[in-house]
């Protein structure tokens, strides 16, 4: 049975009397009394090496607070989240906020725009949240998404228009980590090889759909066979806020004996679309409403290209039989959800842009290394905007993968011709693709532009977008640059660390 998780590090506003225990996502089977934060400090995040159980499995990861996922944090749009930070692992790390329009110094992109946190270190982070939403935090150093590191972030709609009487909280990973060596150690062999297991293929990805199996798949930090339990009545209308905070998977989620009405991607509202079942790529939210009928429901998420799916039950009969987590769940085969469905609000729709910039997506000869416009992290592209303006990146899949990119700091529309879109910070981009992604430039700072397949940004694909020149030693200046920066800039260079010099590193 689930277990209803209350968040006390929840903020009104600054000066406001804290919200308590008022936020409804129940992370089902997370450890009884896992009562996090205090109300007048904020919420603490200890990151630490830690046993966890994914159900009948224990493993040694690295989490926050022993929890996995990590404790949800609840917040109300227009206000104040405080976490601590306080660093017990052996490695530096970062918290990201993933989607949040953020305070760039409290992004956690390590080298971008604040270093990170040494082992023994802590770093407060303190932002406004200004959008409600889905939203999700985890490390952004390294591998360390792919270990225990993530949780989710709710934020609140202090006017909620949408009408449902209960909401759950559905966050999805797949799991290695203890079981097949660690993350690093998979990138270490993912490094070595220059071929693609082309057996895990997916026609709804384009071809090859991940770089490996795992032999886990959970949800809320459990496996298929000990399942996270969701408890309602019948006749319920409930919201269900799906997170994939995987490294290498995408899901095709359902609820099986139930259509799913899809109000939100990415944090923000769409038009609202009934379908049967809907892909969710590492990195991207979706939430949906429905009405639940009486019995024993099974959330499916199955792993795309891949044999194994994460699997839930929705339960609203006490006495009805436990459905099979390896049946054949028809609605996964039914109408399933596409981009061009999706439209945001008119008040939510980005002023036309003023310009383009072609990003290319490409893979290395090497077949481990995979850029944008040809480059790769350490010397990385950057774009370059004006605050103010409205700039169509038309990002354009020349590699044989597809990929879930990811821009910090802003939630783009995705745009086609003659028509409009919904407002995203993470898009699913397949091979021979291109998709148009306006960016109104409303948040200055030097934002990360990557791939949310974790092996990928490790193996390269990982750019910027910036305000302004560049930063100091870069070896990019100039505005508007982004389509053809770097021709003659070849070097190698480190990683921009200009731009954290000068910002106060944690406000304690
Ligand atoms: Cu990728």
């Amino acid at each position: 049975m689930s277990r209803r998780l209350f968040v006390t590090g929840l903020f009104a506003g600054l000066g406001a009397a804290p919200v308590v225990g008022t936020v409804m996502g129940a992370v089902a089977g997370t450890a009884a009394g896992a009562v996090t934060g205090r109300p007048s400090r904020g919420v603490v995040l200890r990151a630490a090496p830690a046993t966890v159980s994914l159900g009948r499995r224990t493993v040694s990861t690295w989490a926050y607070d022993g929890m996995l996922p990590g404790p949800l944090i609840g917040a109300t749009a227009g206000g104040v989240v405080r976490a601590r930070l306080v660093n017990e692992l052996p490695a530096p790390t970062t918290v990201h906020w993933h989607g949040i329009r953020i305070d760039p110094r409290m992004d956690g992109a390590p080298g971008y725009s604040q270093a990170a946190t040494r082992p023994g270190g802590m770093f407060d982070y303190v932002f406004t949240v200004p959008d409600p939403g889905t939203y999700f935090y985890h490390s952004h150093v390294g591998m360390q998404n792919d270990r225990g590191l993530y949780g989710p972030l709710i934020v609140a709609d202090p006017r909620e228009p949408l009408g449902y009487d209960e909401e759950f909280t559905v966050v999805l990973d797949d799991w290695l980590d203890g079981v097949n060596g660690t993350p690093d150690d998979v990138l270490r062999r993912l490094n070595a090889s220059t071929t693609h297991d082309d057996t895990i293929r997916s026609h709804v990805l384009g071809g090859v759909a991940a770089e490996l199996r795992h032999p886990y798949y959970l949800v809320n930090g459990r496996t298929a066979d000990d399942p996270a339990t969701f408890a309602a009545r019948p006749g319920r209308r409930v919201r269900f806020r799906v997170i994939n905070a995987a490294a290498d998977t995408a899901f095709r989620v359902a609820l099986g004996g139930h259509r799913m009405t899809v109000t939100h991607t990415d944090g923000f509202p769409c038009s609202p679309v009934t379908v049967d079942t809907f892909l969710i790529g590492m990195g991207e939210r979706y939430d949906f409403v429905t009405t639940l009928d009486a019995g024993a429901f099974p959330l499916v998420a199955m792993a795309e290209g891949k044999a194994g799916r994460a699997f839930a039950v929705v339960r609203t009969t006490r006495g009805a039989r436990t459905p099979e987590a390896n049946a054949k769940w028809p609605e996964l085969g039914r109408q399933r959800l596409k981009y061009q469905d999706l439209d945001a609000r008119p008040s939510d729709h980005l002023p036309r842009p003023s310009r383009t910039v072609t990003v290319t997506l490409g893979m290395r000869p090497s077949g481990n290394e995979w850029t944008l416009n040809d480059r790769l992290a350490a010397d990385p592209l950057r774009v370059r905007v004006e605050r103010g303006e409205t700039i169509r990146i038309v990002v354009d899949n020349k590699s044989p993968m597809w990929h879930p990119m990811h821009l910090h700091g802003h939630t783009f529309q995705v745009r086609w011709t003659g028509r409009r879109g919904p407002r995203k910070d993470t898009v699913n981009i397949l091979p021979r693709e291109r998709l148009n992604l306006d960016v109104l430039a409303d948040n200055p700072g030097e934002w990360m532009f990557h791939c949310h397949n974790l092996y990928h940004q490790e193996q390269g694909m990982m750019g910027v977008l910036g305000y302004g020149e560049a930063p100091p030693g870069t070896g990019h200046t100039g505005h508007g640059t982004g389509a053809g920066a770097g021709s003659g800039t070849d070097r190698p260079e480190p990683r921009p660390r200009a731009a954290a010099h000068g910002h106060a590193q944690g406000r304690r």
